[in-house]
């Protein structure tokens, strides 16, 4: 095969709420068991990244969201994948930790002192500019 194959795309969605960003506690991998994310999960063939985040935080969290602007730099991950985050505004229903351990609402200073996956904290200073901090 000639050319590149293009890197199979993970989202993860910053829900801001006010000055609170709405983070999700991971049950698995067991490396990850525990960590706190953004939630959201993989592109699926034929899906467009925004339709993505809408999808996964319907499975995930029993809202609808409308997406927005990408948020922080790409983040390889093993496999091919890609890590991007995208702001989304809830727009439907409370959040609820349906494929989570469990979901809280952080501002600028708890986000610096959560335990966050590691993928995810090379976005801190975008996360804690949007939140005002
Ligand atoms: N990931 C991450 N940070 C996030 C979201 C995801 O580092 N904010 C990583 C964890 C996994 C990969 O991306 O290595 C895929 O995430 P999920 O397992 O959450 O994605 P899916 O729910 O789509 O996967 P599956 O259906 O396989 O469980």
């Amino acid at each position: 095969m000639t050319g590149r194959t293009r890197d199979r795309e993970v989202v993860a969605a910053a829900v801001i709420q006010g000055r609170r960003l709405l983070l999700a506690q991971r049950t698995r991998p067991p490396e990850l068991a525990g960590l706190w994310e953004l939630p959201g999960g993989k592109v699926e063939p034929g899906e467009s990244p925004a339709d993505a985040v809408h999808r996964e935080l319907l499975e995930e969290l029993g809202v609808e969201v409308t997406v927005g602007e990408r948020i922080g730099a790409d983040v390889p991950l093993r496999d091919g994948l890609v890590l991007r985050a995208y702001r989304a505004e809830l727009i439907r229903g409370t959040p609820r930790a349906l494929d989570h351990a469990a979901l809280c609402w952080v501002d600028a200073r708890e986000l610096r002192e959560i335990a966050l996956v590691g993928n995810d904290r090379g976005w801190l200073p975008d996360l804690v500019t949007l939140l005002g901090g």
